[in-house]
């Protein structure tokens, strides 16, 4: 089904999420509440909000100010760490928007899980491609759709408030999909299945996720208690390669950011203003081999 010059399906679809479980709508919940500072105090900084982590060596100068000096020391190193941690969440994105490419600005993409929008904003502005990105949260989908109004960008950057797993988008439609830190939410089979359907031939999907670690044994504590964190459900890495084979994805780059990732949880477990209480428990995780940050770039064929 062709897609219209402003990205809209010439069939009619569904305005909303269709077939949502209780599970879902849990998801949704949390989402239409979540508020977190580490995630508004950085996206405020240049309007990219993203809800992923971030990659890359940390500038520790940023805590050279004295923490408990008060005044102006105390309030630029909470500033510099807020904007430390944001460079190194857009250094996540933009590896992932790096292997989406080539792409036209002819070509359309599809942001699955797409939180307020920030990774779509990134591949738009990378590639001028028209993208589409979907939440199960209607709150993230009217601020995302807000804030690529106000960058003017609507024509070409539209969310959608869909299922990841039942999008209505049109068929063959997609030269590039993705996954930020959205697969550990849903059945994979069902998901690279609408990845499948909505990429064309050729077309590549990538994901940068959490998985838990097959040669470590089963989830452990700290997979668990990030599974409660969240309302999700990590799954092993093994399950990501033989739902791709089973569904027309082929990998051609698997790369674990496992070490590339731990620094920006160094930092942010000493950013007093921003902790949520869940780095401890991702630092353990990654450190005890129970746990990995891996990033997947696959082949529809
Ligand atoms: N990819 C974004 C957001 C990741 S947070 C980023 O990198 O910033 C996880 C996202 O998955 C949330 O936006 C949540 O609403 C979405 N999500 C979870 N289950 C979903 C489902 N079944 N369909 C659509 N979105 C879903
Ligand atoms: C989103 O980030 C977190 C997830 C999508 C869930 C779990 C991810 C794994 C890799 C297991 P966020 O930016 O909303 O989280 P926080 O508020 O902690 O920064
Ligand atoms: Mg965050």
């Amino acid at each position: 089904m062709p897609i219209t010059d402003a990205g809209t399906a010439a069939a009619p679809m569904p305005t909303q999420a269709t077939c949502q479980s209780t599970y879902q709508t849990r998801v949704a919940d949390y989402w239409n509440a979540e508020e977190n500072p580490v995630n508004l105090e950085l996206g405020k900084i240049d309007d990219l909000y993203h809800h992923h982590y971030g990659i890359g060596d940390v500038d520790w100068s940023v805590l050279d100010e004295s923490r408990d000096g008060g005044g102006d020391g105390a309030a630029m190193r909470r500033d510099r760490t807020t904007a430390e941690l944001h460079r190194l969440e857009q250094a996540q994105a933009d590896l992932l928007a790096s292997h989406l490419g080539p792409l036209s600005r002819a070509d359309h993409v599809f942001d699955a899980g797409c939180g307020r929008g920030g990774g779509s904003v990134v591949a738009h502005l990378r590639y001028g491609c028209h993208t589409d990105g979907v939440t199960i949260s209607r709150k993230q989908a009217d601020f995302a759709n807000a804030q690529a109004r106000s960058r003017n960008i609507d024509d070409k950057v539209r969310y959608h408030h869909r299922n990841m797993l039942d999008t209505g988008l049109p068929s063959g439609a997609y030269a590039a999909s993705w996954n930020n830190e959205s697969t550990m939410y849903v059945e994979l089979d069902l998901l690279f299945a609408e990845h499948a359907r909505l990429l064309r031939r050729g077309g590549r999907y990538v994901t940068i996720t959490g998985c838990y670690n097959d040669a470590y044994g089963r989830a452990s504590r700290e997979v668990s208690l990030i599974n409660a964190h969240y309302i999700c459900d990590i799954h092993p890495r093994s399950e990501y390669f033989r739902a791709m084979a089973r569904n027309r994805l082929v990998p051609v780059h698997v790369q674990d950011l496992t070490a590339d990732t731990i620094p920006y949880w160094e930092l942010r477990k000493q950013a007093d203003h921003l902790v949520t209480g869940i780095e401890e428990t991702f630092l353990s995780a990654y450190e005890n081999g129970s746990f990995q940050y891996l990033l997947i770039a696959a082949d529809r064929v």
